[in-house]
């Protein structure tokens, strides 16, 4: 049994995650309500995390900011369909829309599909608008399901006041950025929402039960939150979603990352913080003013993000003594994409801008650092041979021989919809892509094997990911 089945509201115990009137977000009386919904995801066996939605929360903020509408919120890794039906009583006669965040995988879609169906069987259902990473991907397609009423693409923090705006009459519909409706019979669309995206931090947290969210991780602090203080990525890994960015990048500055950082630690007594950022390290002066932050204001705290390995190099070329002072500042674990061990896989089909040998230097540096290494790879590319498999599980090998040793996890190449060559190579190759929403709500990244993969190269890959072990449910 898995933490998160243990956690209240999906065990039936009354808590307030998104109800409880709280400073800052209690319902204006006379205001219209925005219902924005985080679909469960159904985690991988043993994944005991689920974090706070940030996709929602950014863009709550304009909102709320607006002073037009109530904003309410509901995490279905929380709460349960009881619960959904108990939140619908309670808002939805005096909502202007519901908000659906969806990435694909993970049956985030089927859940959400299934939160729809239960809001429109209601006398009154506002109308429903998705967006989040799918959307981004699949626009069309998403629009173009009868359950869903519009897709605002792209960075919702610059789409979702102007979509309720027009709503309200303010505002016409073809001045919202992102906006497709499809409603069989015409097709209305807004303009462009360029991927820039900005307007983060200070995020409203009491729209959730920020309690809630604090984990027990091993790999960074007992009491540690997850925080997102970036998007985009300016690398060009062909098989990964962050290339919709167009290589954009948003970051907040260092100052009012440490004052959010700051103010959680003060309101929650978190000791630990995990960065959900793509790359935390992009811009590699606010990471150092980061780390200085930390250090100059005392907070103490364990932390963990994710990094590229060329931006090691990049911070050597620039004598700037990155690993030290993340080192210094309290960071406990970094995350690294390898990909693969083979030098053509790397460079022709991920093109990560990286070879083996500067992996193998890099992750030492990490280690010699004392920071756990995470490091991801992928095996079963399309036109990936065995022998370059082969290298991959070496270089595992290889890493592994460092202390302290780092966690290794082997995916499988899954095509990521209209991202890349590589969707396009996996197509032509056979793999048959879900042609519906609907069929995408029972696509699993873990088990839709491409047609060249074999169980062998699944059964492996699961074996060769070590991962330190996630703590024991206490309740
Ligand atoms: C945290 C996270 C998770 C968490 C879940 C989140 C949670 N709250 O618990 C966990 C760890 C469970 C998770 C799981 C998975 N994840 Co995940 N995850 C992320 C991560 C790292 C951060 C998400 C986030 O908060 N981003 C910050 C917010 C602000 O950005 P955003 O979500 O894109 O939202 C913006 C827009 O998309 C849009 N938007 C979002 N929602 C909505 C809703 C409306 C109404 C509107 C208008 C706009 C809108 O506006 C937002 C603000 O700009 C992202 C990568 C990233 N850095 O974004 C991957 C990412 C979202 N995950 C991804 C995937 C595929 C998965 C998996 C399904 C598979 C996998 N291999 O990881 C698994 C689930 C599998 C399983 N069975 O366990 C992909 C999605 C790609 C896609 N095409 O959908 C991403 C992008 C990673 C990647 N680079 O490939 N994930």
């Amino acid at each position: 049994m898995t933490t998160f089945l243990g956690l209240p509201g999906l065990s039936g115990a009354p808590q307030s995650a998104g109800t409880a009137p709280v400073a800052g977000t209690e319902p204006v009386p006379g205001r219209p309500t925005v219902i924005l919904a985080y679909p469960k995801i159904d985690h991988e066996k043993d994944y005991v995390y689920f974090w706070m939605p940030f996709s929602l929360l950014t863009l709550a903020k304009p909102l709320l900011e607006s002073g037009l509408v109530n904003v309410v919120l509901f995490d279905g890794n929380q709460r349960d369909e009881q619960a959904w039906e108990s939140f619908l009583d309670e808002y939805v006669n005096d909502a202007v829309c519901i908000g659906v965040s969806v990435m694909t995988g993970g049956g985030q879609i089927g859940h959400a599909l299934d939160l729809v169906r239960a809001a429109k069987k209601r006398a009154f259902c506002p109308p429903v608008v998705f967006g989040g990473p799918h959307v981004n991907v699949l626009a069309e397609q998403t629009a173009a399901d009868p359950l869903v009423d519009a897709v605002l693409t792209g960075p919702g923090q610059n789409s979702m006041l102007d979509y309720v705006r027009s709503l309200l009459g303010r505002v016409p519909r073809r001045l919202v950025p992102g906006l497709r409706i499809d409603d069989g019979e015409r097709v209305i669309t807004g303009r462009p929402n360029p991927p820039r995206t900005q307007n983060l931090g200070a995020y409203p947290w009491s729209l959730l039960n920020v309690a809630d969210y604090i984990r027990d991780d091993p790999t960074v602090a007992p009491r540690t939150l997850n925080y997102v203080s970036s998007q985009g990525c300016v690398y060009k890994c062909d098989f990964c979603y962050e290339k919709i960015y167009q290589r954009k990048y948003s970051a907040m500055l260092a100052g009012p990352l440490l004052d959010d950082i700051a103010d959680l630690k003060e309101r929650f007594a978190i000791n630990g913080v995990k960065f959900y950022d793509a790359d935390f390290f992009v811009n590699l002066q606010r990471a150092m003013a980061f780390c200085d932050g930390l250090i100059d204001r005392g907070l103490n705290l364990r932390w963990a993000a994710s990094i590229n390995p060329n931006d090691i190099l990049k911070a050597r070329r620039k004598r700037l003594p990155l690993l030290e002072r993340i080192a210094e500042s309290g960071c406990s674990r970094l995350l690294m994409g390898v990909e693969s061990g083979n030098d053509r896989v790397l460079d022709e089909i991920v093109k990560k801008e990286i070879t083996r040998a500067e992996i193998l230097d890099v992750a030492a540096d990490i280690a010699n650092n004392g920071i756990l290494g995470s490091y991801t790879f992928i095996v079963g590319f399309p036109g990936e041979t065995e022998a370059e498999v082969e290298d991959t599980y070496t270089l595992i090998e290889e890493l592994r021989g460092l202390d302290p040793q780092p966690e290794t996890r082997v995916h499988l190449f899954a095509p990521y919809p209209g991202v890349g060559e590589l969707w396009d190579k996996a197509v032509e190759l056979g793999f048959e892509p879900p042609t519906s929403l609907e069929a995408w709500s029972h696509f699993d990244y873990y088990t839709s094997l491409t047609p060249w993969t074999s169980d062998a190269t699944a059964a492996r890959a699961r074996e060769q990911t070590r991962m330190r072990l996630a703590p024991t449910p206490t309740s």
